[in-house]
This record gives structure tokens, C-alpha cells and sequence, in this order.
């Protein structure tokens, strides 16, 4: 954490807009402002918050807004009782009102960038929350978007709505671009201590992101441009989703050849270096890596050049879940029982391990796949108390009672506090897409 100076002279060149804020800055009397208070905004908020500043959160969900100002932290990485003192302190608040834009010094944008149903870029959330920005902008007014976009957005989208309030970008305002990098649910890295990388319009765009970051964050990395900044978070969520998408067509070439993949993997992982392992699964899930390569291969295109890496990988990957209802089908034939009729259970709803969240969620893919071909879904998941399926209520069932009622289960998501052994024991076969079952010996055991 840098130290706090006071009374710094004026930076040799700053402007004395950017020597102001920047002076403000250090002092953490800068009025900071976070967009959006989601799994990425809210521990933002209160890492801000925490290193001295008063934070305001602006969110168009009232409930949000609501629960931040009651004190009520409904992020799973954001400690309540912590979140609840911080809200108490005063240093942390929330609206629903952008005119408060007028009264900051700095603001984060931190807004969802899905993707629409062609896999185009939906900007409609940047583009919303940038146009309240311009709006109630002025002079020493930092911008920082933090949202996962194409290279390109900051200075093609964000910048003219700034220019066309009046205000020139590096002289009277300043913007940056400053991938999010949380991991939800992640034990060991959270928004402090994951290094943060930030780029200007200019370099004193770039100075001032990098300083404020400096006040509350372990690391931060400066780049030269935000296009580099966009396209860091491209590469890191790029490089996984190919990697992920190899390993599953490796599961089915390795199915061809009858060799264990995850021994394959395991044994390969022992390489010290020039190796990362990525393991096969049910598919991608999740609100980043299923969906930022498309923001990638969206600008390729537009500058008339196909990204082939990354639709060969979401091809591959899209297609696991009906790999997946495959092995389902050929445990049940073995057992003479045809998919539809038989009783199937899901254990695991969530896209990953250890968290609640559903968006994007392979599983969903395979449930929506076997009740298509008439089997008779249930599901259990400790995390996730129910879910709306085929705009159906659907409710987690009790595992070990769905256990012996299922003609076959199937692990879709490896959660920790899943009781292996005894699913094993009384299961008449499993299916395990996630290699749950390590080191178990049994003739139930259908591994991806
Ligand atoms: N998955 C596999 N095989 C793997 C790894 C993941 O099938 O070897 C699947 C997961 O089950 C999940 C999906 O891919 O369905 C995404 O998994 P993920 O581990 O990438 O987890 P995410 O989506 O939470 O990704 C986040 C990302 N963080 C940010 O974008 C800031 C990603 O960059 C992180 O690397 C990742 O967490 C992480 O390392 O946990």
C-alpha cells in the first residue's frame, strides 16, 4: 500500500486540474464514485472505502441501493459484518440518483457487458451508465471504466460523449480502462491483492488511474493505452476458454482411444514448466469466459479477419453437454434402460465449484438436453436452493434421497461438501464430468 504524502509539490508537467486531483487524491479527500455494485463494484467500493475515501455507489436497482445503505452486503466475497461498519462509518453509500456525478472526483464504471443472442457486444449497459456520466460531468472529473469490452470502447464510445459535454479528455477530465479481474469465490485473491492493470487516453489519464488504484490496491500495472488495458482482460479470458475448449475435444479423442484423460492431464501437470493444466467438463459456464472472447472476436471481424481459435473452441465447448448426455444415456443402456422414463440426477447446479452462481451454467444445458429427450430430471445442489428451468420453479432436492431414487446421477458441478463416498455407495451409476470420484475404484464410475 503506498504511503500517504502531503503537501506534494506539483507534479513536474500535471496540469493544475490533474495536480488537484491528484493532491486529493493522496489526501483520500477525493470523492470516489463506483457504477454499478455487483460482484465487481461492491468490493471495489469497499476496498475505496477502507483506504480512507468516502465512497458513493450509484446502481440502477433499487434493492441494491437499499441493502447497501441498510448496511446489508448480498456479495459473497464482500464480509457483512465489515461491510455493515463501513456503511455505519459514513464512508460508504449508495443511490440511485447520477446527479451525484457532480459532487465526485472519481468514478469507476463497473456495469455488466453481456452478449446478445447473435453473440454480438450488448454495450447497452456502458452505453447507459457513460451517458449519465457525460451528463453530470466537469472539469477534474476522473472516468475509469472497469467493464470487460472490446478494444476500442473507451476511446471510440466513452471519450466523444465526454468531448460532446464540453469537456476535453486529459485537460479538464481524465479517462482510463482497468480490466476487473475478481474471481468469485476465490480464497486467496480478492480485489486487493490482485494486481491491477490500468491505461490512459493520455499519460496523465493514466497517472491519475494508476494513483488512485495506488491508494487502496497492492499492485498496480500501468499500460500505455486503453486498448491495451481492453485487450489484457481479452487475452487472460481468451487463453483460458481455448485452453478449456482443447482439453474437451482432448476427453473425447481420449474416449476414442480408451485412455484416462485426467491421468493423461494429471501426469502431464507434472511438467515444471512450459504447462498449465486445464481440465474437461460439462462445458463453459459462468459471466466471463463463455462470453468476453466473443467481444474479441467481434472487433476481429470488424477489421475483416476471422478470430478461427475462438469459435473452433466455443464450438467444441458449446457442444460438451450433449457429450455429456451421451455418457448418461450409454450408463443407462448398459443397465437396459432407455434415457426416457429414467429417473436422472444432477448433482450440481452452479458453473464452478463452491459458489451459488448459475449464470451461464453448463448444467443447465444438460438438464434442458436430457428432459428434451424425455428423462426425468432432478437436481441437488447445496449452493443453490432452486432455480427457474424451463420457466418451471425447480427446487434442490435432498441428495441422498434423490441419490436412491435416480436410475443414474451425474456430477455436474465438483462441490467441496458433496458426500462422494456415500452418493457412490448407494448410486446404481454415476456419470462424473468432473472427476469428483479421484481415486475411487468402482464399476459405477462413468468417467468424462
Ligand atoms: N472450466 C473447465 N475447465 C477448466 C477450468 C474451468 O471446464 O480447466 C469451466 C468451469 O467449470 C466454468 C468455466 O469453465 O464453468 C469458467 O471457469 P473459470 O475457472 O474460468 O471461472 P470464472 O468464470 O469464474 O473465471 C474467473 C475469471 N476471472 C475474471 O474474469 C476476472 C478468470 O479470468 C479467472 O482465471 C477464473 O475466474 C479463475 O482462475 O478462477
Amino acid at each position: 500500500m503506498a504511503t500517504v504524502c502531503v503537501n506534494q509539490v506539483e507534479t513536474a508537467g500535471q496540469s493544475p486540474i490533474a495536480a488537484a486531483l491528484a493532491d486529493k487524491v493522496r489526501r483520500r479527500t477525493a470523492r470516489v464514485g463506483v457504477i454499478g455494485l455487483g460482484y465487481v463494484g461492491l468490493p471495489l467500493a469497499m476496498e475505496f472505502a477502507g483506504a480512507g475515501f468516502t465512497v458513493t455507489g450509484i446502481d440502477v436497482q433499487a434493492g441494491k441501493v437499499a441493502a447497501v445503505n441498510a448496511g446489508r452486503s448480498y456479495i459473497q466475497d464482500v464480509d457483512a459484518e465489515a461491510f455493515r461498519a463501513m456503511v455505519e462509518s459514513g464512508r460508504l453509500r449508495a443511490t440511485d440518483d447520477f446527479a451525484v456525478i457532480r459532487e465526485l472526483d472519481t468514478l469507476n464504471i463497473a456495469v455488466p457487458t453481456p452478449l446478445r443472442k447473435t453473440k454480438d457486444p450488448d454495450m447497452t449497459y456502458v452505453v447507459a451508465a457513460c451517458e449519465q456520466v457525460a451528463r453530470y460531468a466537469h472539469p477534474g472529473l476522473l472516468v475509469i471504466l472497469e467493464s470487460t469490452t472490446y478494444p476500442g470502447t473507451t476511446d471510440e464510445l466513452v471519450l466523444p460523449m465526454l468531448e460532446a459535454a464540453g469537456l476535453r479528455v486529459g485537460v479538464d477530465v481524465f479517462l482510463c480502462f482497468s480490466p476487473e479481474r475478481v474471481d468469485p469465490g476465490n480464497p486467496v485473491y480478492q480485489t486487493a491483492n490482485i494486481p491491477k492493470v490500468v491505461g490512459g487516453v493520455t499519460p496523465a489519464c493514466t497517472e491519475l488511474g494508476a494513483l488512485l488504484y495506488e491508494q487502496a490496491l497492492e499492485k498496480v500495472v500501468r499500460v500505455s493505452s486503453t486498448k491495451v488495458a481492453e485487450m489484457v482482460k481479452l487475452l487472460e479470458n481468451t487463453f483460458r476458454m481455448i485452453n478449456i475448449g482443447m482439453v474437451n475435444e482432448l476427453a473425447q479423442q481420449c474416449e476414442r482411444m480408451q485412455v484416462d484423460v485426467w491421468e493423461v492431464i494429471d501426469a502431464a501437470a507434472t511438467k515444471p514448466f512450459g504447462f498449465m493444466p486445464f481440465y474437461p467438463g460439462p462445458g463453459l459456464g459462468g459471466h466471463c469466459i463463455p462470453i468476453d472472447p466473443y467481444y474479441l472476436s467481434w472487433k476481429t471481424r470488424q477489421t475483416g479477419m476471422e478470430a478461427r481459435f475462438i469459435e473452433l473452441a466455443g464450438a467444441i465447448n458449446g457442444q460438451m453437454p450433449h457429450f455429456v448426455v451421451e455418457k448418461i444415456q450409454n450408463a443407462l443402456n448398459d443397465q437396459s434402460k432407455p434415457l426416457r422414463g429414467s429417473r436422472v440426477l444432477v448433482m450440481g447446479v452452479a458453473y464452478k465449484r463452491n459458489i451459488d452462481d448459475v449464470r451461464e451454467s453448463p448444467a443447465l444445458d444438460v438438464m434442458h438436453v436430457l428432459q428434451s429427450r424425455g428423462a426425468l430430471v432432478s437436481y441437488s445442489d447445496p449452493f443453490v436452493p432452486r432455480i427457474e428451468f424451463e420457466g418451471e420453479l425447480m427446487e434442490s432436492v435432498e441428495l441422498m434421497a434423490g441419490v436412491g431414487e435416480a436410475d443414474c446421477v451425474v456430477i455436474l458441478t465438483d462441490h467441496s461438501e458433496f458426500p462422494y463416498g456415500e452418493v457412490l455407495e448407494r448410486a446404481a451409476v454415476v456419470v462424473d464430468t468432473r472427476n469428483a470420484l479421484k481415486g475411487r475404484v468402482s464399476a459405477k464410475i462413468v468417467k468424462l
